[in-house]
């Protein structure tokens, strides 16, 4: 797309009248960014209308991307770069007298998931776009995103994120769409005389689903695909008169975001949420593809639907329900039909994310769908006692005991099913769904995470990006692999030093605003050491607070080391309070270190509160150190993993999920390997353990322990919670076995630190291997071995 400076400011104006009924000088930031927003949301109008329809009318496979949660960032630079105007108009706005970065953070950023599982969600809708692939995400519009994060008295508190406040410029309301949801009341089976049957509804309650659209729009180049996050609300003119209590049900559905990522929050609620989106997504699909094509049964052949970790799961039945119930199918070709449809990726080994609902809830919810669910576990049971015996199957079987195995159900209706990183599928094969894997063992394949090296590197790492186009030229900013050109650059000082500089502007940025922040004033000459990830006890969080106390005595000790900032970011699910205690913790620390003149700014603490998109993409490009610290085998894949070492942080890691593929790409000598296998793991849970014994042989740690719980640092309970979990409760995950590891893995950092080449030379071996990283190949790989919907014409439309 072309653009002079002159046009954009012609834009800008207009759409400041347009919106504001004002000049764009007179506007105050906010409006000045959502002018703008207009402004680029109608340049990508009619691309994004005709991409709409080409897909239908080429017969092109479309895939869809059903996902509980979304975590898309801040969308307008992002959609300037996609366009191909960020230059232009960036221009245009400094002969406005207008700063760019600063319209930029005028916008709110949609919290709409959690973690690692939104946000991967979100860089495979930019990637699918961005290699021609037709895919579309289909989820979940809450009024409130993830709660807003701040500190008070060291504790975290959680405040409600009001993200639509100012209005959400690049949504389209597309009331013509919507679809009834229906809930509850009873089911009754009419069979009229040919056999075909009816079910009738008695008292149910419907929900109308409104779909808000947004364009994902591809990297220079003509696709634009949708995000369709669905609303929940009464129905309009329905002959009912609805009690407020009744319509207060309908609009919590799409209320808030679960703030939990690996707990079944187990509510009614959550239950709710997943049909909606997964009902009305489906309904609208199915409709559509009526438009273009005769028979459902050729669903398979243009359309995918990917069921992004168990939460949408209820896909199975409730395609199975569409397609006997409305299009009366038969059982066999319904099946045949849905399984060559769906497949599903597992996002999670821990055992309490592994979602099951109690039958009676289900039952009650959606009766329909329990009648089917009961059918497809009783033929399942059938087919497959015979061969693989009464026991494997029970274990395998979707229902059993009262509860119903979403996972399960998951993978029997899908035709492909995947984990995230190499361990993670082979611990899902031979652990966590093992008796699945024995039963469908072509199911199962491994596709390793990846993540948008647009956003991470193009739009957050300025500095390397300009580095990158002087040593490379600019092919990697569409093909990430090529940035494996820097590896022959390896030698030439020249480029070490370019690359010192550009991570040192990106830390003199970070310093500013951590500044800013939490009133701390740090160097950007210490090495900023980065932990930024959910709190969760298995990222052991606790470990990298521990090297820290070892540090700190070291350096009341007179030691000398090189000067460390010890970066964390971090939000903990508001019912979780193991993890709020380590938050505590970590803020004790850093008032205890921070302050004390005799560790003297060789050893600083900064807990950034609030962490989202929009901070890690401040923190990511300012790292030296990526700490990837989960006990092995518990981490599915991880993927700040990949982003930091995009931006050339050297990672200190145990070999834990997608840290082992991180270790082939660089080699050992390249990353800061550290702790138990997982193996070793098992077998060290299988031979009992005795932390005790650990702590008593290591003064220093007795020392960091003692600390928790002897007054010098006020802590209240959670001193006392936490030096339990590991000393009485058996440190479940392994804190204590790995530390001493763990410390000699970080002090070989600090001796190659002292050292500004030798580390440059390993920060630019891992820039240079994380092309292979690129979300854009990921999704090739899902649409080549999973989906079988490559791009036409090798990814370009015409
Ligand atoms: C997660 C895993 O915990 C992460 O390891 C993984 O990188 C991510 C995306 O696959 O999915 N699963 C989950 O429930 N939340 C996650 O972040």
């Amino acid at each position: 797309m072309n653009l002079t400076k002159d046009q954009v400011s012609q834009l800008l104006h207009e759409a400041a009248i347009t919106l504001f009924a004002d000049s764009l000088e007179e506007l105050p930031p906010r409006q000045q960014y959502q002018a703008l927003a207009f402004v680029v949301k109608g340049l990508a109008g009619p691309t994004w209308a005709a991409a709409k329809h080409g897909a239908d009318e080429r017969g092109q496979k479309q895939v869809y991307y059903f996902a509980i949660e979304f975590m898309p960032g801040r969308l307008l630079a992002s959609n300037l770069l996609n366009l191909g105007i960020l230059e232009p108009v960036e221009a245009g706005l400094r002969a406005l007298g207008l700063d760019p970065a600063a319209l930029y953070a005028e916008e709110t950023e949609p919290g709409l998931g959690n973690g690692g599982l939104g946000r991967l969600g979100s860089a495979f809708l930019d990637a699918m776009a961005a290699v021609g692939i037709v895919g579309n995400g289909n989820g979940i519009r809450y009024d409130q995103g993830l709660f807003e994060q701040r500190f008070v008295d060291g504790y975290q508190v959680e405040l409600p994120d009001d993200w639509l406040r100012d209005a959400d410029v690049w949504k389209t309301r597309k009331a013509d769409r919507a679809v009834i949801v229906r809930f509850g009341g009873e089911v009754l089976l009419d069979r009229d005389r040919l056999g075909q049957i009816t079910p009738v509804y008695r008292g149910v309650e419907e929900v109308f689903a409104v779909p808000y659209d947004t364009a994902i729009i591809g990297y220079h180049q003509p696709r634009i695909n949708t995000m369709r996050l669905w609303h929940a609300e009464p129905v309009p003119d329905a002959p009912e008169v609805l009690t407020a209590a009744a319509r207060a049900r309908i609009t919590a559905i799409t209320e808030t975001l679960y703030p939990d990522d690996s707990n079944l929050a187990g509510q009614e609620l959550r239950l709710r949420q997943e049909y909606f989106f997964v009902s009305a997504g489906l309904q609208s699909i199915v409709a559509h593809f009526l438009k273009y094509h005769k028979s459902v049964l050729q669903l398979p052949k243009y359309v995918a639907v990917h069921i992004n970790d168990t939460h949408p799961a209820l896909a199975v039945a409730e395609l199975m329900r569409l397609l006997l119930d409305e299009h009366h199918l038969s059982w066999e070709s319904a099946w045949q039909t849905t399984v060559a449809t769906l497949s599903y990726t597992n996002h999670t080994l821990l055992p309490e994310a592994l979602e099951q609902w109690p039958v009676d809830l289900l039952a009650a919810q959606l009766p329909r769908l329990w009648q089917l669910i009961q059918e497809i576990d009783r033929r399942f049971r059938l087919r497959y006692t015979g061969p693989f015996g009464q026991l494997l199957v029970d274990r395998a079987a979707p229902i059993i005991d009262g509860q119903i195995k979403m996972a399960a159900l998951a993978v029997i209706g899908s035709h492909t099913v995947n984990g995230v990183a190499k361990l993670h599928t082979q611990l899902l094969k031979t652990q966590t769904l093992k008796e699945l894997a024995t039963i469908f063992p072509a199911r199962f394949v491994n596709k390793t995470n990846g993540i948008t090296p647009r956003r991470w590197l193009q739009l957050a790492d300025a500095p390397l990006a300009s580095l990158l186009d002087r040593q490379i030229g600019p092919r990697w900013r569409t093909e990430a692999r090529e940035i494996a050109g820097l590896a022959d650059k390896l030698d030439d000082p020249a480029v070490l030093d370019a690359l010192i500089a550009a991570k040192q502007a990106n830390k003199v940025a970070l310093a500013g605003y951590i500044q800013e922040t939490l009133g701390l004033t740090v160097s950007p000459a210490m090495i900023f050491d980065v932990q930024i990830k959910r709190m969760h006890a298995y990222k052991r969080q606790l470990l990298h607070v521990l090297g820290i106390l070892e540090a700190y005595q070291a350096l009341r000790a007179g030691e000398t080391r090189p000067a460390r900032l010890h970066i964390f970011a971090a939000k903990a699910a508001p019912s979780y309070t193991y993890a709020k205690d380590i938050i505590k913790l970590i803020n004790t620390v850093a008032d205890l270190v921070n302050h004390d003149p005799t560790v003297n700014g060789a050893l600083q603490v900064a807990f950034l509160p609030n962490y989202n998109v929009s901070l890690a993409e401040k923190i990511v490009p300012a790292a030296d150190i990526s700490e990837q610290i989960s006990l092995a085998g518990m981490e599915a894949s991880g993927t700040s993993n990949m982003k930091l070492m995009t931006d050339g942080a050297i990672t200190l890691a145990t070999l834990d999920g997608a840290n082992i593929e991180i270790t082939e790409a660089v080699g050992t000598s390249n990353i800061a390997l550290f702790g138990m296998t997982a193996e070793e793991v098992a077998a060290r849970r299988a031979a009992g353990y005795d932390p005790a014994a650990i702590a008593e042989a290591d003064p220093r740690l007795k020392k960091s322990l003692g600390m928790l719980i002897d007054g010098s640092l006020p802590l209240g309970s959670a001193g006392h919670t936490i030096y339990d979990s590991l000393l009485v409760d058996h440190d479940e995950y392994f804190v204590l076995a790995d530390y001493a590891s763990y410390v000699h893995a970080s002090r070989a950092l600090d001796q190659l630190w002292t050292d500004p080449h030798g580390w440059a030379a390993v920060a630019l071996q891992n820039i240079a291997a994380s092309g292979r990283f690129s979300a854009d190949d990921t999704v090739r790989r899902y649409a080549k071995e999973i989906w079988h919907a490559l791009p036409a014409r090798g990814g370009q439309e015409k």
